[in-house]
């Protein structure tokens, strides 16, 4: 290129002054209010680095001004060209803006979490109910108190972008940011752990994870490392057992019940203390895939649960849970009904010692974003308020270690309860200092206390209303040593309660689980040892899961428990509230449009979601009604989004529904009575198998034949009109699922 054009193709080669054919610089946007702010946020406000209060904007909306800035807020013209020597020629590295926007792409992400990785959160309201006052001095259970509240549900296992229906423990980890400061309440949906003692969390968790050398499987147990784990270690039996049972593959966070695991110790006013455990007991039920819906859910919409609790919320369906406590006295055993309460694999059975409610807690917003509050949020089970206290449980010991030095890493520094979502709502004058990313501007000279400097200021609280005093609990005499007491050494009563408290149903479900898991495992010998374990649990657990591994059944080489189960445990036999359920209903152009608009009417009524299922997106319209939108595509739909599924009327005596038109037109010869399209056949196969209910009128009880859904079956309800079906289908989804079709291998 000779020295001309060379000039000219660099737009005369001086930033800033656009050449003739420079691309247009774009419009900057108009600005915005800012977003109103959020209850949530409203933590002390920090001062800018300026040292000058921040202005009203702060935690609401980041950015500022209509202009892109560089991050020291200078405006460049033009974000999409780096600067070069000539249009054609080398990249400058003096181009500020390209170096300052890449680096700062290069370390948005930070470690994920050592485990519970892969999480959903939502901002609520928790509203004490006065019930707990003779127990505790909280002041947040205080009658009608209102705390702002954030809280993460998680898997354990998967990583950040891993499945959400995967058979695992959930998390569900509350932070509620009291007057007296942050509590967090850092539990699981299954109310025992699979270690007794801290020490071995490295362990089970290396476990669990994927193979070291191969990096699977993701997000799950069923593989040797896990089973060898547990087995070796009995203690993980009962923890284990509840994963393969139905609580491992929760339908949504929305019904999913919550557990502190550990015993607290409650303190009232007088200086009284009582044992507690903590329960969430969702208002929605308590509900579970089937292990085939979670299959196919992890494919079709890894983001089943995430989006779940999501869509409820900004549809305004806000779930809500009541928090209850287990009380027991404080007794020197530390025991209640010879039931160690240190030991958490151990539950104390609701029958024994009934869960009495003291709160309720609405989940009533979604984060802005999901970094800055989701991902960045910080739980602590040591972040306690006056009135609750810990206990001597050796795995809470270590869990009061563990979580403020995982966030070291984790978010970079000690400075991590100054991020927005982990201010406390209550003022702060803690006299830590520095550190990496402060982004407080401390005043003052004296960072000590005593001083003389600052005004003597803080003072310390009086010894009644402060935090952290440890209740004058006598410790026993003791020596050093490194040991468990002997009640640890129990690891299979309490499994064997849980296993007879399940249903039929439940039992099957269980088999099925601990078939699946232990044929992906490789070593006989480890399949063998766990069927040891089971059979020091039941006989009829192990010999249903020893036929599925096509290995003999040993017999137990301990004597059976006698223990009572406890029905609180079984999730079926109640009816729920029907409220968020979706049912799919399916049409298409010949159909009755009328009544699938009232259809739809009579769903929302009742407090539910409707979503028609068509061949195609759009709305659905055949002349002489108002168009029906479609939500759903059978494409797009598969069974596991729908509680029920609805099949349409067709118009006409003798018409044709689902398909059957679309097979016509590509092919005029096909017959009258042409199969419907398959994927409809499966959506009704799948929910048949699934234990949904199902309900067709005016005719299109023919696509059910051609599904194999026998007319007959239980929870398959066929009528004239959509009128005379719908209550029955509403009335079967308070049981969640058509149990009589169970056991059916699912
Ligand atoms: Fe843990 C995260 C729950 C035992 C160490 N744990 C974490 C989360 C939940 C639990 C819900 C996710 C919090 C969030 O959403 O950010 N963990 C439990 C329960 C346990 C338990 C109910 C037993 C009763 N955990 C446990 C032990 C240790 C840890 C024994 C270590 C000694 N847990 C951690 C951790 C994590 C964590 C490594 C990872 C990310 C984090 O803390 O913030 O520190």
């Amino acid at each position: 290129m000779n020295e001309k054009k060379q000039k000219k193709a660099a737009g005369d080669g001086i930033p800033g002054k656009p050449g003739p054919e420079s691309p247009p610089v774009a419009e900057p946007t108009t600005p915005r209010d800012p977003l109103p702010p959020k209850a949530d946020q409203s933590a002390p406000e920090p001062y800018s680095p300026t040292g000058a209060p921040t202005d009203g904007d702060r935690g609401r909306s980041a950015q500022r001004g209509a202009y892109l800035t560089t991050a020291q807020g200078n405006r460049p013209y033009d974000s999409d060209h780096s600067l070069k020597a000539g249009r054609r020629g080398p990249v400058l590295l003096q181009d500020h803006h390209l170096r300052e926007k890449i680096t700062h792409f290069d370390h948005e992400r930070i470690p994920e979490r050592v485990v519970h990785a892969r999480g959903a959160a939502a901002h609520g309201v928790f509203r004490g109910y006065g019930s707990a006052e003779q127990i505790t001095k909280a002041a947040f259970l205080g009658e009608d108190v209102e705390t702002p509240v954030f809280v993460r549900f998680s898997t354990v296992l998967g990583s950040r972008g891993s499945a959400d229906a995967v058979r695992d423990t959930r998390g569900f980890a509350t932070k509620f940011y009291t007057t007296e400061g942050v509590f967090d309440l850092v539990g699981n949906n299954i109310p025992v752990f699979f270690i007794q003692d801290a020490i071995k969390f490295p362990d089970v968790v290396h476990a669990a994870k994927p193979h070291p050398d191969r990096e699977i499987p993701q997000a799950q147990s069923a593989h040797d490392t896990f089973w060898d784990f547990v087995t070796l270690h009995t203690e993980a039996t009962h923890h284990t057992l509840w994963n393969m049972s139905d609580r491992g593959i929760p339908r949504s966070y929305r019904t999913m019940e919550g557990f502190g695991v550990h015993t607290f110790r409650m303190v009232n006013a007088r200086g009284e203390t009582t044992l507690v455990k903590f329960h969430w007991k969702p208002k929605l039920g308590i509900h579970s895939l089937v292990w085939e819906e979670a299959q196919i859910s992890n494919g079709m919409d890894p983001d089943f649960h995430r989006r779940d609790l999501a869509d409820a919320i900004e549809a305004g369906a806000f779930p809500e849970w009541e928090l209850g406590v287990q009380t027991f006295p404080d007794n020197e055993e530390q025991s209640f009904e010879g039931i160690d309460l240190l030991d958490p694999t151990n539950i104390v059975p609701e029958e024994l010692a009934p869960v009495q409610p003291i709160g309720l807690l609405t989940l009533n917003a979604n984060p802005t974003n999901f970094f800055a509050e989701t991902e960045q949020v910080a739980f602590h089970p040591g972040h306690l308020v006056p009135g609750i206290d810990i206990t001597d449980d050796p795995l809470l010991a270590g869990r009061l270690f563990s979580y403020i030095d995982t966030q070291i890493t984790r978010l970079g520094g000690p400075n991590f309860a100054q991020l927005p979502i982990n201010r406390p709502h209550a003022p702060v004058n803690d006299m830590l200092r520095d550190g990496m990313h402060q982004t407080a501007v401390h005043r003052g000279t004296a960072p000590y206390r005593p001083n003389s400097l600052d005004g003597g200021c803080p003072f310390l609280a009086g010894r009644d209303e402060g935090a952290y005093i440890e209740v004058p609990v006598d410790l026993p005499a003791a020596k050093k040593e490194r040991g468990a007491p002997a009640s640890f050494d129990d690891h299979f009563s309490q499994p064997r309660r849980f296993w007879l408290s399940m249903t039929p149903v439940e039992r099957e479900h269980i088999i099925g689980a601990y078939t699946f898991e232990l044929n992906k495992c490789h070593e006989t010998a480890i399949k063998q040892r766990a069927l040891q374990v089971l059979a020091n649990i039941d006989a009829e657990l192990c010999q249903g899961v020893a036929r599925g591994l096509g290995l003999a059944a040993p017999d137990p080489d301990r004597p059976l428990a006698a223990v009572e189960p406890s029905p609180a445990l079984s999730q079926l036999g109640r009816q729920w509230p029907v409220e968020g359920r979706v049912v799919g209903i399916v049409a298409d152009e010949g159909c009755d449009l009328d009544a699938v608009r009232s259809a739809r009417g009579s769903i929302l009524d009742a407090g539910m979601v409707p979503l028609v299922i068509a061949p195609a997106g759009g709305a659905l319209q055949n002349g002489s009604t108002q168009p029906v939108a479609v939500q759903r595509t059978f494409a797009t739909a598969r069974s596991v989004e729908f509680d029920a599924v609805l099949l349409a009327g067709v118009t006409g005596p003798g018409a044709d529904a689902y398909g059957a038109r679309d097979a016509k037109a590509a092919d005029p010869a096909a017959p009258a009575d042409a199969a419907s399209d398959p994927r409809v056949l499966l959506l009704l196969g799948e929910a048949y198998r699934h234990g949904k209910a199902i309900g067709a009128w005016g005719g299109a009880g023919r696509v059910l034949q051609e599904a194999g859904v026998p007319e007959d079956a239980a929870g398959v309800v066929v009528g004239d009109g959509a009128g005379g079906i719908l209550d029955r289908v509403f009335a079967l989804l308070a049981s969640h699922r058509v149990w009589d079709r169970f056991p059916a291998g699912a």
